[in-house]
């Protein structure tokens, strides 16, 4: 498989000129950089695990886990290591390859962090890859998660600077940068993207790529998530995306960082088994897989196999090292 040379310098109206492609041609250039850097049919999955759920002090329009927003629901403190373990075994034997582990914090306290160090090492030591959203890192903290062997670090920009202080107010969008900062000074794989149909125009969701595009090193893993609509947080009632143009997004975002794994992340319950080819068509090719997210619906792993198996697709890992019952 040849490259693609990897720009940083992306300009907004060369990405709003992609976006303003035919959909065939813009479905087109993104298979071709697609091809060129990837197995087209090969998808990589990642499980995610909420290790402490709720009463989070960010204002984050969209979540459910905001103290500030009525969501009915239940808070729960950090798991204990067996009960995490457990479920990343369970996940392994889904035929899952990462392991993601979700917090609801504004930051870790170095106690806090003590505890999912070593949920970190147990599950490594399972022999998956191990992930980690923990909220806002210090360059210390950061540092010590590399030396823990962690893997990635999930930490999204969500949308763009413009909009940013009209979906959070407790952070700035350059909190976010900086701690993707000490990140990737520590060695960290960088796993960061955003969520679309937050209420935000095209001009945003353009902008969002050109700054995660245009970052010193694009981040290996970019997710890009449709908003889960949650009653009683502020975005319940957001303007949906509008399904193509959530294509078009993911499109863009496999050209301009041709290297990256994109992934479709939350949303895939309200969307068709076409949608979803279509999104792998534009070249994503991660997915979290099990039927939950952190606190809401994923599809059934069943119904994952199915679209699998009807897109002749298969999951990173080798078929060896997964059990008979793991994704195709
Ligand atoms: N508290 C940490 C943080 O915000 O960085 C980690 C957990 S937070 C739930 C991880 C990401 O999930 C958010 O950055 C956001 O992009 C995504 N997310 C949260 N709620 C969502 C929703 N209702 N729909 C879609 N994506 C959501
Ligand atoms: C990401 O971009 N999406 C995931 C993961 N990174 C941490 C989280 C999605 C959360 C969806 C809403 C919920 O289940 O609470
Ligand atoms: Fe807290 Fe993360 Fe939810 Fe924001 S997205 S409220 S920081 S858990």
């Amino acid at each position: 498989m040849s490259t693609t040379a990897l720009r940083h310098d992306w300009t907004l109206a060369e990405i709003q000129a992609l976006y303003g492609l035919s959909f065939n041609d813009l479905l087109f250039q993104a298979q071709t950089v697609h091809r060129a850097n990837f197995d087209p049919n090969e998808v990589q999955v990642s499980t995610l695990l909420s290790i402490k759920t709720g009463a989070c002090p960010e204002d984050c329009g969209y979540c459910s886990q905001s103290a500030r927003h009525q969501t009915g629901l239940e808070r729960e403190k950090l798991m204990s290591l067996p009960e995490v373990v457990a479920a990343a075994q369970a996940a392994k034997d889904q035929g899952s390859t990462r392991f993601c582990m979700g917090a609801a914090w504004r930051n870790p306290t170095d106690k806090s962090l003590d505890k999912v160090i070593d949920m970190i090492q147990a599950v490594r030591d399972l022999g998956m890859e191990t992930c980690v959203t923990l909220g806002m890192l210090s360059a210390e903290q950061s540092a010590r998660l590399s030396e823990a062997g962690l893997d990635y670090y999930n930490h999204n920009l969500d949308t763009s600077r413009e909009f940013y202080g009209q979906v959070i107010s407790t952070r700035t969008f350059d909190d976010r940068l900086d701690t993707l900062q000490h990140v990737r000074d520590a060695g960290i794989k960088v796993c960061s993207g955003g969520i679309l149909g937050l209420g935000e125009q095209p001009r945003d969701r353009a902008r969002l790529l050109q700054e995660l595009a245009n970052l010193p090193e694009h981040p290996e893993s970019v997710p890009i998530n449709q908003l889960v609509p949650v009653a009683g947080t502020p975005l319940y009632d957001a303007d949906q995306v509008d399904s193509l143009d959530f294509v078009r997004t993911i499109a863009v975002a496999r050209i301009l960082m041709p290297q990256s794994y994109v992934r479709l992340s939350a949303g895939r319950t309200e969307m068709g088994d076409e949608m979803q080819a279509l999104c792998f068509m534009a070249g994503a090719n991660s997915i979290f897989y099990g039927e939950r997210l952190l606190t809401t619906d994923n599809p059934e792993a069943d119904q994952d196999r199915q679209l699998f198996d009807r897109l002749g697709l298969h999951s990173q890992a080798e078929p060896t090292s997964v059990s008979a019952a793991a994704v195709t």
